[in-house]
């Protein structure tokens, strides 16, 4: 069983169905954790030893952003505060006359137990800003992200297409190979 410290009950959920496909239990606790600011890899370092070493157990975190290219990689490591403060609307007033629409969700996922030190997982997905929301599936920026081979946003996919290919997928699935690698003696 791996522990999933979060606040965010939509990536538990997604998480959950993930972990269960690879037959792995997945235990969720809302301990919350200094969340430093800096790179995703540095948050998700930082979080998962504070979570492991107060639980005294293996715990996941995850650190996740949206990279707007044209933006210059925003809202990126600032994503949580953004969504919170001027939210999606605003993201496409600031992409309004803007023809490049290439953006990326990327995930960092931290691992750490009380005896090992911290490593992370790297998982992405690409995609495009929408001209405007479509969707009420999801959360925070899905309604926004659109991906073309679907032809629809991430808020137009049940959780279950999501999870096909999504940068939580994507980290999670590396995790999971890595972790369960590692656990053959
Ligand atoms: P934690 O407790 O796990 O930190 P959080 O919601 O603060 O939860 P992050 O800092 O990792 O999560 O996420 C940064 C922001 O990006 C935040 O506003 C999320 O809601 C948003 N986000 C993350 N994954 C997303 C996804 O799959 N779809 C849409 N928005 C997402």
């Amino acid at each position: 069983m791996i522990t999933f410290i979060t606040g965010n009950k939509h990536k538990v959920e997604e998480a959950k169905k993930i972990f269960h496909n690879f037959n792995i239990e997945l235990e969720h606790i809302d301990l919350g954790y200094p969340e430093l600011q800096g790179e995703l890899e540095d948050v998700a370092i930082s979080g998962a030893k504070y979570a492991s070493s107060k639980l005294r157990k293996p715990v996941i975190v995850e650190d996740a952003g949206l990279f707007i290219r044209a933006l210059n990689g925003f809202p990126g490591v600032y994503s949580s505060y953004v969504q919170e403060t001027i939210g999606n609307s605003s993201i496409l007033k600031l992409m309004e006359d803007i023809d490049d629409r290439y953006a990326e969700f990327r995930s960092v996922i931290g691992y750490c137990t009380p005896k090992t030190e911290p490593k992370t997982f790297l998982g992405r997905v690409k995609g495009q800003i929408a001209f405007q929301e479509k969707g009420d599936k999801g959360f925070a920026f899905d309604p926004l992200f659109y991906v073309e081979e679907k032809d629809k946003t991430f808020a137009e996919l049940s959780i279950e297409e999501k999870n096909q290919f999504s940068h939580r997928r994507n980290s999670l699935e590396i995790f999971i190979n890595w972790y369960k690698e590692s656990s053959i003696d």
